[in-house]
């Protein structure tokens, strides 16, 4: 092939992608709408119920054991499907902020968010936590009403705490028909000027049948809505042309206005609508920043970075898969390709496209693409891989953290297993370890942002590494690292009980303390001693 007939497919592949992520607060949908999404590119046959029943597959989004026992999404995603000549590459993230960590390193590899809105409940605390994180970055943010087959709130409420409580206008695509719950009839597409009518019965693990009429089909709507409620639909309608928001693809672009859908993910209803009109409004792939500024998708060189790190995701394989996402040039198998934090070069032999746990073999990816690459301990969260003059794409951000409990073996005999475990738990970034100074590296202390990361590393090393753990919690809430080099400054410091020397895992010296007045008081007595955030050289996101 020529070379420009190369760049003429990179830059229509390019073109015809959309990577994004869903968010929200836990329990609004995502993982649901994920799994009906999926059922419109053709990739799998029928939707799993998340809350699992007989003779029917498991969710396919939350294929961790731990997700499939509680329901609840524990790790983000990745799926990619085609769809209407797009390729979409979609991350589900869990919504449960003790896994905040994950779902903030994964935005990093969305181009475009979409917010899962349970309708009853409206804007909840960790929908408002994600979403600020997406406008910082500035990306288009699309809106889903989940849930209007139950009683929910009313639909201009909802549009005014998108307002008021997250700050960004709305402009709907759609506009629900009927009060939701028993009331609910449908939606009525603002664009087409066509009426989808929302069928109760619909079975919701199949691609749902649209009924549809125009607006205008007064006979045929009075009959089906009644004449009041297709005299209010008329009205409302009119309002929104008049008051509304227009929907300006500039504005989506800069995530300024969110665009607005209403449907119900469990029963299959409006989804199809939504994935028609995100693909039109959503971004294809964007530049992502780096030293030496921004990498834009079409540049020739292959480039990369590894934003997720997850281990036995294939209980058949299991290996270590560093989630790479494509940002510039064609990726190809066999390529070698360097890792510029080690300055190792790296045949890529087996890259894998991934769709949750299932994998297969890829020839090629192009930007936007999320890839699996296994090669065993080459990859670290925030690698950047590249071919070509090296460059640097800004960190993946990295969280203090706020719990910490010391981590026992209960079965000696099963060492190695324990030791493999840990580590690579924490190359995950489920877990940061901590280690008495100058002693044997036995039993770490563990620090974790949320709580539950706890129950996510004793329940992984059981099921995984074959190993029981217990685990016992210490009194400590925050970690410090202090500069290398300044010891004559740090005889002189006097540590009080209530804090304790550590190193972290590669060894940078840190102290734990209990409270954070007690913190404070030894940083403020102690000028000349350096007390950091984060370990030395790396950065840290502030939540
Ligand atoms: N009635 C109704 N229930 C729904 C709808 N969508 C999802 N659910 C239910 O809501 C519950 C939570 O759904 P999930 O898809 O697991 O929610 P999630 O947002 O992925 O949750 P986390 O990943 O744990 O944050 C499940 O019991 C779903 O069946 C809907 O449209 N209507
Ligand atoms: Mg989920």
């Amino acid at each position: 092939m020529s070379g420009s007939s190369n760049s003429t497919t990179n830059l229509e592949e390019i073109r015809r992608r959309r990577t994004f992520a869903i968010i929200s607060h836990p329990d609004a949908g995502k993982t649901t709408l994920t799994e009906k999404l999926l059922l419109y590119g053709g990739a799998i046959q029928e939707a799993g119920a998340v809350t699992a029943k007989k003779n029917r597959r498991q969710a396919t989004s939350d294929w961790m054991e731990l997700e499939k026992q509680r329901g609840i999404s524990v790790t983000s995603t990745v799926l990619q499907f085609p769809y209407s000549g797009h390729v979409l590459n979609l991350l589900d993230t869990p919504g449960h902020e003790d896994f905040s960590e994950d779902t903030y390193r994964t935005l990093v590899a969305a181009d475009s968010a979409t917010m899962l809105i349970d309708a009853a409940r409206g804007v909840q605390p960790q929908t408002k936590k994600l979403f600020k994180v997406c406008r910082q970055r500035g990306i288009p943010i699309f809106t889903f009403m989940n849930k209007m087959d139950r009683p929910g709130r009313d639909p201009l409420d909802l549009l005014n705490e998108l307002e008021e409580v997250l700050g960004i206008r709305s402009a709907p695509v759609v506009w629900p028909i009927g009060e939701s719950g028993d009331q609910f009839r449908g939606v009525y597409d603002r664009r087409s000027g066509e009426v989808h009518l929302f069928d109760r019965t619909a079975h919701g693990a199949h691609r749902a049948p649209v009924q549809a009429a125009g607006l205008a089909d007064a006979e045929r709507l009075s009959d089906l809505l009644g004449a009041e409620e297709y005299a209010r639909l008329k009205d409302e309608i009119e309002l929104l042309d008049v008051a509304g928001e227009p929907l300006d693809q500039a504005k989506i672009d800069r995530g300024e206005i969110t665009p607005v859908f209403f449907g119900s993910a469990v029963t299959n209803f409006g989804v199809e609508l939504f994935l028609r009109r995100f693909i039109e409004m959503a971004p294809a792939p964007t530049p992502r920043l780096a030293d030496k500024g921004d990498v834009f998708p079409e540049e020739p060189e292959f480039r990369g970075f590894v934003f997720k790190v997850q281990a036995n995701m294939d209980p058949n394989h299991r290996d270590r898969i560093a989630f790479l996402r494509v940002v510039s040039g064609r990726f190809e198998r066999d390529m070698a390709a360097t890792n510029v934090r080690t300055g190792k070069t790296v045949r890529l032999t087996r890259p894998q496209k991934l769709f949750a746990a299932e994998r297969e073999v890829v020839e090629e990816a192009y930007p936007g693409d999320i890839i699996g690459l296994t090669n065993p301990g080459a990859f670290a969260l925030g690698d950047t891989v590249c071919v070509g003059p090296p460059v640097r794409f800004q960190g993946i951000p990295r969280f203090a953290p706020e719990h910490f409990a010391v981590l026992r073996n209960r079965r000696t005999e099963k060492y190695k297993q324990f030791q493999k475990g840990i580590q690579q738990l924490s190359e995950e970034g489920v877990v940061q370890l901590f280690h008495e100074a100058n002693a044997a590296r036995t039993e770490p202390m563990l620090g974790v942002v949320g709580q539950l990361q706890f129950d996510v590393v004793r329940f992984r090393l059981e099921t995984e590494y074959g190993v029981e753990t217990v685990v016992e919690p210490a009194p400590f809430g925050y970690v410090r690292w202090l500069e290398a080099g300044n010891e004559a400054a740090l005889k002189e410091v006097f540590w009080p009980n209530n804090c304790r020397r550590m190193v972290d895992d590669s060894g940078n010296p840190c102290v734990l303390f209990e409270s954070e007045w007690g913190m404070n008081y030894l940083i403020e007595k102690h000028p000349e001693v350096a007390f950091l955030e984060s370990p030395p050289g790396t950065m840290l996101s502030v939540r």
